[in-house]
């Protein structure tokens, strides 16, 4: 049996039986493989790191994405940074949402995803309200007029391209390029084994925003116990919710969620005591 061991933390590494390999090469600015695991379904890595599997993916992308879109009334334009694998995209477009951009560094990305994970990002990039960008992220809301109800940052981890998408600058083009009520949500690591990662961005975010903080949920695969998601605004506190306006915003969505529900949106900002100092510098 082949196993896949994942190469992210020094001293703490997951493994996941490869049954079939379905996709093995370089892209422009990555290695990228996809293999069928018997628990997970398929598996999309990028540079040893596993990205996202058929089984758990609907945790996590549900999780970027109907934070911030319930948190708000009627959102109009989402912006998503990175995501290449199109599975945010398919769960914002669930929503009645004007547009969704997305700005994807690495067309081999969703090129094998087109191919391979449908089951994943469905038919998000044929959706009339997408347009797929092909470019950096940073440099687009760096120069972007446009202006955006929510940006979802949907990284890889700060080591090798993703690492910009980690910056204050980049965080405060972000907040330029929100409404005044926009949501800014961002992928943070798992805060057992990446700690500093989810300091540097909730300190940043507290510098920038009105409403700066984390949520949590556990996501398999993303190995280490549960992650961290960012959450900043100036004019939209997502955490406090009224929960009657989440549960009226929920019942009339007309689409069901496996993993995110009213009562978790509320719950899971609840963090344990080890990380009631995150960002405190
Ligand atoms: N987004 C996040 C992968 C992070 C994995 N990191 C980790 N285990 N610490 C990947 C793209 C999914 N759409």
């Amino acid at each position: 049996m082949e196993l896949f061991l994942e190469t992210l933390h020094p001293d703490f590494q997951q493994g996941l039986a490869v049954d079939e390999v379905l996709f093995e090469g370089h892209t422009a600015f990555q290695s990228a493989r996809i293999f069928s695991n018997k628990t997970f379904g398929k598996v999309l890595t990028l540079d040893g790191v596993v990205q996202t599997t058929e089984a758990d993916e609907f945790i996590y992308h549900e999780m970027l994405s109907h934070m911030p879109l319930f948190a708000l009334d009627q959102p109009q334009d989402v912006l998503i940074i990175g995501g290449g694998d199109g599975g945010c995209l398919e769960e914002v477009l669930k929503h009645p949402v004007k547009s969704a951009t997305m700005v994807e560094l690495d067309p081999g990305v969703v090129d094998i995803s087109k191919q391979h994970l449908r089951s994943i990002c469905g038919d998000a990039f044929e959706d009339a309200r997408t347009e797929l960008i092909i470019g950096d992220g940073a440099k687009f809301v760096a120069e972007s007029e446009r202006r955006f109800d929510v940006v979802i940052v949907d990284s890889t981890d700060p080591v090798g391209p993703g690492e910009v998408l980690f910056s204050e600058t980049f965080y405060a083009d972000c907040r330029r390029c929100l409404t005044e009520r926009g949501v800014l949500i961002t992928q943070n690591g798992v805060p057992f084994l990446q700690r500093a990662e989810l300091d540097k961005s909730v300190g940043i975010f507290r510098k920038l925003f009105r409403h700066a903080g984390f949520y949590l949920a556990v996501i398999p695969t993303y190995a280490g116990g549960f992650m961290a998601l960012g959450c900043a605004s100036n004019g939209t506190d997502v955490a406090n919710v009224a929960p009657d306006v989440l549960a009226a915003r929920y019942q009339s969505a007309g689409f069901a969620t496996r993993y995110y529900n009213p009562a978790l949106h509320r719950a899971c900002f609840a963090a344990p005591s080890f990380l009631h100092d995150v960002g405190a510098g």
